[in-house]
């Protein structure tokens, strides 16, 4: 067992929920940080933007709650670099799609969805497919780790690493977000590439040049160069 300091001091297990961050909304306030839930399947479980998340039993639904002095926008990013070192840890090289995913081999393993209340707390929520079942629908552009190693991996380790990973970013997140900005951009793997970037009702095609320090995504469209503080990026241009 991984010594935790901070994330998973207290882990809230649950056969089933909605969404584990619908539940650890409602304890935030009371929760000290780092309180983890964890749920064996979620039966309403939420992307970005009121979008689905498919979560049933085999994979690894949690949430965090986090209660930072101040929230920003790079915060999700914790979630990211940990479930691709995690990833690392069962020999599987994972990359970032800025924002909020974690793709292996093309497709998409794992998402994060933050949600918040002000500077009170922060709510991070990781969704990592390990042995569960993918509807087919996405199984043109989803993956699980069973799938990507070719065997079954026991839960439990990946969540005592996930949790072990979370930690270390969270430490470095609040004293050396230099650093976090840096392995961000390493691995995050559509800088240089043509993409299409949807924020709101606009939707822009150009290429992905940087992630600046504040965690916005810097994109060259049409030789202007357009900052983008929240958005979804397809790696299909056209
Ligand atoms: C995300 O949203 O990628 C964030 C997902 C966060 C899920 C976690 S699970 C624990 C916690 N509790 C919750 O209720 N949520 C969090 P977004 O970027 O909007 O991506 C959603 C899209 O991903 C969907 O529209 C599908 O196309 C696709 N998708 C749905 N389920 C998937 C899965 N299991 N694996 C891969 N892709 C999936």
């Amino acid at each position: 067992m991984n010594d935790v300091k901070v994330i998973g001091k207290k882990i809230i297990r649950l056969e089933e929920v909605d969404s584990t961050n619908r539940y650890a909304k409602d304890i935030a306030p009371e929760a000290p940080e780092g309180t983890v839930v964890v749920a064996r399947r979620q039966s309403s479980g939420r992307g970005r933007l009121g979008r689905r998340w498919e979560s049933p039993e085999g994979g690894l639904w949690l949430s965090v709650i986090l209660k930072p002095e101040k929230p920003d926008l790079r915060l999700v990013f914790i979630g990211g670099l940990a479930v691709v070192d995690t990833l690392l840890d069962f020999g599987l090289q994972g990359g970032i799609k800025w924002p909020n995913d974690v793709w292996v081999n093309g497709k998409k393993i794992s998402g994060v969805l933050t949600e918040g209340k002000g500077n009170d707390y922060v709510l991070l929520g990781i969704g990592l497919n390990v042995n569960n079942p993918l509807p087919p629908e996405l199984s043109g552009s989803a993956t699980s780790m069973m799938l990507e190693i070719g065997r079954a991996v026991t839960l439990e380790r990946v969540l005592d690493k996930l949790l072990f990973h979370l930690d270390v970013w969270y430490t470095i997140y609040r004293e050396r977000p230099d650093l976090l900005m840096a392995r961000l951009r390493e691995r995050t793997f559509i800088l240089g590439r043509t993409v299409r970037v949807t924020e709101g009702e606009t939707t822009m095609i150009g290429r992905a040049l940087d992630v600046l320090d504040d965690g916005s995504l810097l994109l060259e469209v049409g030789g202007e160069l357009k900052r983008i503080l929240y958005g979804d990026v397809s790696l299909r241009p056209v």
